[in-house]
């Protein structure tokens, strides 16, 4: 005989049975950690720690995008080992300040290659990159890039080099095409400078997709790194009176260009690449910034963000009391994508590690599917952005007027 206290409760477990999953498909999905890849059992042979090196600009202008990348890389550190992700072992970063640098990145690739390392994530700068991938390639030792977007820099580095961020041409082209089409531009001036990797870089990519929009490009000027006056240079280009200012720019010198477009009464649309990525930008340079037009390779206010994204934003905030940007899910992606490569080869032979993160494909991550493509370039969903209220929010989010 069954007790109506027990039937009472069998009723329950079986209420349960069809409430739970209802109310479970409300609700704000929980915070999801990377997973384990189905394709990859727990790693046999790994053990004791396995040693990374990890490259950022750290102090200086560059540091702007150095900080908020060494947060993201402990904290994917964090929960790999919290996760036994690499079975028996330990995953070690061991981090180097290359300040925006050549020479210093140099240096720090040169003594983590001598330690013995695994990988090298880093350095910040393709213009870092360019100067010390040499050194990795040479040790035979995976150096992934995290935040270079210039063109180009396998085919010039070799096949020890990869990158989780997209390149410029991989993101301008789709934000020329939607600002062109939103704002109707015609006619802009161009803005770029012309001593560092990526600033070239862009201004290129920038030229062609303006080309394949039928955009006129009305005047070109150009700077150096560490210049602060650019009254010179805007002046031409605003004299011609353009739809869009395009720049292609670090964050020093792009604040210092928004500052002083407005002061000139420039009022017009402003399109930055890369380099004006960082919410550091909007904070000194406040309403002058509204409008600002950016493509990224993810945004905070994305309206649909992947479980993984939701997790990563939810995890940093509560570790460090601010808000990831860009970088710091590219660079919370990388080291993922290191982990799962080391993984996958069970393995700490770099050329097996590298192999490895070759093949990693449809990988769930905070900048949503990440795969690599045949020639080892980072594939996924670009997006591009505005700022509004001091904030990027998705361009296909808004109604904007050539004003801003
Ligand atoms: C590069 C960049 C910079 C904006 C990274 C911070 O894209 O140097 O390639």
């Amino acid at each position: 005989m069954v007790s109506k206290t027990v039937r009472f409760l069998l009723l329950l477990v079986v209420l349960a049975a069809f409430v739970v999953p209802a109310v479970a498909q409300d609700a704000t999905p929980e915070p999801a950690m990377m997973g384990v890849s189905p394709a990859c059992a727990d790693p046999a042979s790994l053990s004791g720690d396995v040693s990374i090196g990890v490259v950022f600009g750290l102090s200086g202008n560059v540091s702007v995008y150095g900080l908020p990348q060494r947060d993201a890389v402990q904290l994917a550190v964090d929960q790999i080992n919290e996760a036994g992700y690499l079975g028996g072992a330990t995953l070690y970063p061991v981090f180097e300040d290359s300040a925006g640098d050549r020479e210093q990145a140099i240096a720090a690739v040169t003594r983590l290659v001598d330690q013995g390392v695994t990988a090298i994530i880093g350095p910040t700068l393709s213009s870092e990159m360019t100067a010390a991938g040499p050194v990795a390639q040479e040790a035979g030792v995976l150096i992934l890039g995290v935040s270079n977007t210039a063109s180009g820099l396998r085919e010039l580095l070799g096949d020890f080099y990869m990158r989780a961020s997209l390149p410029e041409s991989a993101v301008i082209p789709g934000t020329i095409a939607q600002a062109t089409e939103s704002l109707g531009l015609t006619r802009v001036g161009v803005l770029y400078g012309n001593d560092n990797e990526f600033t070239v870089s862009g201004y290129e990519v920038f030229v062609e997709a303006l080309d394949a929009n039928e955009v006129e490009i009305v005047g070109e000027e150009t700077f150096a790194t560490g210049d602060v006056d650019f009254n010179a240079q805007l002046t031409n280009l605003i004299s011609q009176e353009p739809d869009a200012l395009v720049v292609s720019a670090l964050a020093a010198e792009a604040t210092q260009i928004i500052l002083q477009a407005r002061a000139l009464g420039y009022t017009g649309t402003i399109i930055g690449g890369n380099g004006f990525n960082s919410p550091a930008v909007l904070n000194q340079t406040g309403a002058d910034s509204n409008g600002l037009i950016v493509g990224g390779a993810w945004n905070y206010s994305n309206p649909n963000p992947s479980a993984e994204s939701v997790g990563f934003v939810t995890a940093f905030e509560e570790a460090y009391g601010y808000s990831p940007d860009q970088f710091a899910a590219q660079a919370y992606t990388g080291t993922w994508l290191i982990a799962e490569a080391i993984r996958c080869a069970d393995s700490t032979d770099s050329a097996v590690v590298r192999d490895a993160l070759l093949n990693v494909a449809d990988f769930a991550s905070p900048l949503g599917v990440f795969g690599f493509d045949e020639a080892g370039e980072p594939v996924h969903e670009p997006i591009a952005q505005i700022v509004v209220d001091g904030r990027f929010v998705p361009l296909s989010t808004v109604e904007v007027t050539p004003e801003g």
